[in-house]
């Protein structure tokens, strides 16, 4: 069967997902395999037939396989850089996790490393392959909601919430994760302002810590938290629309609640993860008559991460592929989030203050 040899870092949790989508879109053939658990490794390896030769204890040796034609990495925050700078230096094109880097100083000399030599690369930042998202997006590209003036985004989950008593883990472990809730879940909604709205210009925001100790199931002990639980931010895209952004882990009763209302002189549109094929439009249909449709995304807004993706290794022209400076730009914002928490004031995005 011919197609792209993958090669996948990382086997934790979210491996299967990706396993399944390569699986789905059948132009994939995984050939190697790494991470530094060895059970990991054994049981990944065994599920997908590979040889020991190509279990990889060490990420480096698996991106210098010359079977591996790409790399999917799908690790904890902490190894995003050096695994996006070992493929930068090897020329493989890679899918990476999001958030793009643990902290922004590690963005940087990724980026002079990709502007001396550009690779293909994909940031995982799948909301875009949500398709009410895909289809707002056309909406507001075609100017159906006329100017936009305003929009709120928000993305609650409620697995961290206080009556869980959720043990200690690496995504609450600032030397692995950098942020909490902001870099996990902001990094998406960040992604997807950009994707609606273009690039930030100005913000201001807080973080908060709402659990400041959790259960460490490795030592029965607890442990102080120094990452965030909730995040709030107010911003000025560069393009002239204001939006306001919260998110949470402990939001009791949220899955995973990501969603967008836009507000413009035109109309109105909402839309969310918890109803994806279809949104909400609401517009003056006659002087003081208001018509709320709700419309089903057209299949032309039903593409997938991995059908990008392999379009991407294919060399074929995609839409709103998130790449390589989604992922740079991206971690400004994040920083300039952390930046005006610690400041308490308003930060500009991208620009040295
Ligand atoms: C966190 O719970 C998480 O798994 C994120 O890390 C993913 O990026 C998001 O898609 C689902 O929720």
């Amino acid at each position: 069967m011919n197609g792209h040899r993958i090669g996948l870092i990382g086997l934790g949790g979210m491996v299967q997902s990706h396993i399944r989508w390569l699986a789905a879109e059948g132009r994939f053939r995984v050939v190697a395999a790494s991470d530094v658990n060895e059970s990991a490794l054994a049981a990944v390896g065994d599920q997908l037939g590979l040889p020991a030769e190509k279990r990889y204890a060490d990420f480096a040796r698996l991106i210098a396989d010359p079977d591996v034609d790409a790399v999917v990495s799908v690790t904890p925050n902490h190894i995003h850089a050096a695994i996006m700078q070992a493929c930068l230096e090897a020329g493989k094109p890679f899918l990476g996790e999001k958030p793009f880097t643990r902290v922004f100083e590690e963005a940087a000399p990724l980026l002079a490393q990709y502007e001396r030599q550009p690779v293909a690369g994909m940031i995982g930042f799948s909301y875009r392959y949500t398709p009410a998202f895909r289809y707002a997006r056309e909406l507001l590209r075609d100017g159906r909601l006329g100017e936009v003036r305003s929009f709120s985004i928000q993305y609650l989950q409620g697995w961290g919430a206080a009556p869980n008593n959720t043990p200690y883990i690496w995504r609450f472990n600032k030397d692995i994760t950098g942020t909490g809730t902001l870099g996990d879940l902001g990094s998406h909604m960040i992604d997807l302002a950009r994707f609606l709205f273009g690039e930030f210009a100005e913000l201001s925001a807080q973080l908060r810590t709402f659990i400041p100790e959790r259960p460490d199931p490795a030592t029965g002990g607890m442990v102080r938290i120094e990452v965030d639980d909730f995040v709030s931010f107010q911003a000025r895209m560069a393009g002239g629309a204001v939006g306001v952004f919260q998110s949470s882990r402990n939001a009791i009763g949220s899955g995973n609640q990501h969603e967008v209302s836009v507000y413009g002189d035109a109309g109105t549109l909402h839309a969310t993860t918890l109803d994806p094929d279809r949104l909400i439009w609401i517009r003056e249909e006659a002087p003081g008559q208001l018509a709320r449709a709700v419309l089903d995304v057209p299949e032309r807004c039903k593409t997938t991460q991995y059908g990008d993706f392999l379009a991407m290794l294919d060399g074929v022209p995609t839409d709103g592929l998130p790449d390589f400076m989604d992922g740079y730009r991206n971690q400004e914002v994040l920083d300039a989030v952390i930046r005006s928490d610690a400041e308490k004031r308003a930060v500009r995005v991208g620009a040295s203050d």
